[in-house]
Formats: structure tokens, C-alpha cells, sequence
């Protein structure tokens, strides 16, 4: 038996323990997974009442906001430096019918606040999601032929009229989330038709998967779909090829920014995309029900809350993502204020 002499060279460099040995050794392995508040989009629930503030039961800690109790809201979290909000409209009183109407109206709680948020905090970036669920009689995503299935081409239409309603309103950033064909290249052509292409970025829902992880969501914005499912229209979740065609025509259609949704089952689509599109801010939505699942293991102590969060944070980074959207955001901000570890 021919006994190979060790290189003791070969040995050393599998030696780890003198690489961690203090907490600056470590850190220094993990500075591309650090946070800072600009790695982070709070997203918010907007509702018609000014002055009200409504608990969602599905996402303990999380309310919907009446625009004056959001400025309430936002004040102490803007001081410690949040940066970017993600608008989301929640309507009671205006009606919802085929077409979306209430998305683009005057009276929608979105057009109405982004102009008071822009005054407000100035240095506060402002997207918009744009979607139609939130306001159709149907509860879909896209506008439906009379056989209720996604009528394509009249979808993106109303989509890119929604975008370019809210960057007239101020926004800073429209971020379609309904997964409709060439929505994209829509949304550019009608932002730059209207002269805001050039002050309105475009974030992406590129990667977004049918997941049964929206439920909390659709609750708190009174957005189920009254029939069926969203599986033709949003990715299927063993998808990467999808997912990559997905993110190619984005790229091609113009967009500014792409997003990868959800987050922590998803990590691995994250990864590619990050890898194939390095040069684009990559964001990854932890979405209602990784929120609530994070509170209740951590409520029935299965987990350490902070431990648990952090590790889920430094995957996204690590997975290449550039900014999280999460509605953990003002408890990460503490976080980051108390530089206590992410
Ligand atoms: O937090 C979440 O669950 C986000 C849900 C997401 C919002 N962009 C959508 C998912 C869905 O309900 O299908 C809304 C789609 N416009």
C-alpha cells in the first residue's frame, strides 16, 4: 500500500479554526452579507380613511394605514434611515369592477398619498406597486375575456396606464406585480409617451412564482381572486427555466431593476438570476407568509426570533440579493441602529 506523504502545505489550508477565531476574523468572511438600511423596501399598506389604523390579523404587527397615521408611522423609521417604501392601495368604499377603475383614480389612496409622502420625507424613495387585483370586481391580476380567462394585450394596456397615473403622482418607482406578457416594454414606452421615463425607474416582479405563501397578503389587501387561481399567469414554482426567460425579456423590455418572489424557497433562483444579470439591483420580496410564519415559530419559541430573521437575511445577501423587501423592515432598522449583529 503506497502510503502518500501529507503535504503539510495541503493540511494547512484546510485548517478553518485560525480564519474565525474573533468576531473581526468573521466578519471579514461575511461583508457581502451585511445590511444597511438602504439594502431595505418597507412595504405599506395604504387605505382610504386618512385617520385610521387597521391591525391585519394574518400579519400580526402589521397594520393598514390611513395616509395620516402613515406619516405618523414612517417619521421615527425615516430618522433611523429607511429609504424606500413599497405602496400598496387597499380600497373599501370605491367600488371594484371589470376594468380596475379605482387603480388610476383620483380618489385612490396611492395617487393621494405620494404626493403628501414626497413633501413629507423628501429623501424617501417611493415605488408603487401596480397591480389590478387589489381593484378589480374579479380579483385577478389582468383584465379577463368574457370566458374569464387573462386577456393579454388589454391587461398591459391598463397596467402601463396605472404606472404612468403614479409617476405622475410622484412616484419614483412603478413595480408591476400582475406577471402579464410585456408588460414591461408597455410601461416604458407609456412613461416615456408621457415624458416621466426619464424619473421613473421600473422594478421588475420578474421572478414571481404561484406560491401558497400570499395568503396573509391577500387578506390584508382584500385581494383574493374570486375564481380559480393565478398559476396562468404567475410561475410554477419548479420553474428556473421560467424563471430565466422571465428575467431575459424584462432585461430586454427596459426594466431598471428585477425582484425575485418569494424569498427563502427561492433562493436558488435568486442566486441565477443575480449571477446572469449582475450589473441590474436585484431585490428579493420576503412575502406575508415567510412574515408570518418568521412570528409564530418564533411566538411558540420553535426559533429565536432575531436568530432566525438575521440567518434568513444574510441568505438573501448571500443569494445575491441587493435590497429585501420585507415587512420586518422597521425591527431590522433597530437592528442596524443598535449595530447589533445581522
Ligand atoms: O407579501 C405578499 O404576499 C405579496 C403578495 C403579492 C404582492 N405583490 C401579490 C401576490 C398574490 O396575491 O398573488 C399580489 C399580486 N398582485
Amino acid at each position: 500500500m503506497i502510503h502518500v506523504q501529507q503535504d503539510k502545505n495541503v493540511k494547512n489550508r484546510h485548517l478553518l479554526h485560525s480564519s474565525i477565531f474573533n468576531t473581526t476574523l468573521r466578519n471579514w468572511h461575511t461583508l457581502k452579507t451585511e445590511l444597511s438600511p438602504n439594502n431595505l423596501m418597507y412595504p405599506v399598506f395604504i387605505v382610504e380613511d386618512d385617520d385610521i389604523i387597521q391591525p391585519i390579523d394574518s400579519m400580526p404587527g402589521v397594520s393598514r394605514y390611513g395616509i395620516k397615521k402613515l406619516k405618523d408611522h414612517l417619521e421615527p423609521l425615516v430618522k433611523k434611515g429607511l429609504s424606500s417604501v413599497l405602496l400598496f392601495g387597499v380600497i373599501d368604499t370605491l367600488p371594484k369592477d371589470e376594468q380596475g377603475t379605482h387603480a388610476s383614480s383620483l380618489e385612490n389612496p396611492i395617487i393621494r398619498a405620494v404626493p403628501k409622502l414626497r413633501s413629507w420625507f423628501p429623501s424617501l424613495t417611493i415605488a408603487c406597486d401596480v397591480c389590478l387585483c387589489p381593484y378589480t370586481s374579479h380579483g385577478h391580476c389582468g383584465i379577463l375575456f368574457a370566458d374569464g380567462t387573462i386577456d393579454n394585450n388589454a391587461s398591459i394596456h391598463r397596467i402601463a396606464e396605472i404606472a404612468v397615473a403614479y409617476a405622475q403622482a410622484g412616484a419614483h418607482i412603478v413595480a408591476p406585480s400582475d406577471m402579464m406578457d410585456g408588460r414591461i416594454g408597455k410601461i416604458k414606452n407609456n412613461l416615456d409617451k408621457h415624458n416621466m421615463g426619464h424619473k421613473t425607474a421600473v422594478l421588475s416582479y420578474t421572478a414571481k412564482f404561484a406560491s401558497g405563501f400570499y395568503g396573509p397578503f391577500r387578506d390584508a389587501a382584500k385581494s383574493q381572486p374570486a375564481f380559480g387561481d393565478r398559476k396562468c399567469y404567475q410561475l410554477p414554482p419548479g420553474s428556473t427555466g421560467l424563471a430565466l426567460r422571465a428575467a431575459a425579456r424584462d432585461v430586454s423590455e427596459g426594466a431598471d431593476m428585477l425582484m425575485v418572489k418569494p424569498g427563502l424557497s427561492y433562493l436558488d433562483i435568486l442566486k441565477e438570476i443575480k449571477q446572469a444579470y449582475p450589473e441590474y439591483p436585484i431585490f428579493v420580496y420576503q412575502v406575508s407568509g415567510e412574515y408570518a410564519m418568521i412570528h409564530h415559530a418564533a411566538k411558540l419559541r420553535a426559533v429565536d426570533f432575531q436568530t432566525a430573521l438575521s440567518e434568513i437575511l444574510i441568505s438573501f445577501r448571500r443569494a445575491g440579493a441587493d435590497v429585501i423587501i420585507s415587512y420586518f423592515t422597521p425591527v431590522i432598522l433597530d437592528w442596524i441602529q443598535l449595530k447589533s449583529k445581522i
